[in-house]
């Protein structure tokens, strides 16, 4: 699998270097190209934004930078489809099953926009081309400077679901719950009272059909 993505701090993409990812990365399993969208801008200042249409505050990146820049990256892959992800505040929720379904993605480019966002011709006009799926995704209900840290955590959830990359993949299996809806059951470890707080007896009784009831009637119980 081959992830790029397009912004104008490429350093907030260190840490793909870091742990899982970056061990991911080494072994060949993922293939990640950052790329500084600034390349694509001409003149002395390279801008890459310009003040709204129709007024208001802040300033909106330019369309015919962001496809000079989304146009040459995908004229050098050789993959017949491109899923384009714009993250945007307004986008559809990103959820575990939209990471599953990315992992199986050959080829992934992340368009992280900046200030008051990318002009909106940018998603409109590779909607119609075929070469791409474009989705327009948010990490949640907030608003982010840029996109960078939403594409990271996308990143690292869709990298982590590759076949190969997390050792032991019983985990992964047990976690499938967290897609249809489940949450995840409280966990202990040694010692059995800390700070006067006991671990749940049901989990040191050794009975592993309560256990599996406990854990069941916990990871239903909603956190908010
Ligand atoms: C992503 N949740 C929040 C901010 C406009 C492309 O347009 C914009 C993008 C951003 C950055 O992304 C977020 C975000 N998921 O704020 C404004």
């Amino acid at each position: 699998m081959k992830i790029s993505a397009l912004t104008i701090f490429p350093e907030y993409f260190a840490p793909l270097e870091l742990s899982l990812i970056g061990k991911a990365r080494r072994g060949g399993l993922v293939d990640f190209e950052i790329h500084d969208l600034r390349d694509f801008a001409s003149g002395v200042h390279k801008s890459v934004d310009d003040t709204p249409y129709g007024g208001g505050a802040g300033m909106v990146m330019r369309a015919d930078i962001w496809g000079e820049a989304i146009d040459h990256l995908a004229s050098k892959e050789s993959a017949n489809l491109i899923d384009l992800v714009i993250l945007t505040p307004s986008g559809k929720r990103f959820t575990q099953r939209d990471a599953e379904a990315l992992s199986k993605s050959e080829n992934i480019l992340f368009a992280c926009g900046r200030y008051e966002g990318i002009d909106a011709r940018v998603e409109e006009h590779y909607r119609k081309d075929q070469r791409f799926r474009v989705h327009a995704l948010s990490l949640g209900d907030f608003v982010l400077n840029g996109g960078e840290v939403a594409a990271l955590a996308m990143i690292e959830s869709i990298t982590r679901l590759i076949p190969g990359v997390i050792g032991n993949p019983d985990s992964l299996l047990e976690e499938s719950h967290v897609s249809e809806g489940f949450l995840e059951y409280p966990v202990y470890t040694k010692p059995p009272v800390w700070r006067e707080i006991e671990v749940p007896d049901v989990l040191l009784s050794g009975n592993h059909a309560a256990i599996a009831k406990w854990r069941s009637d916990k990871s239903s119980e909603s956190r908010d």
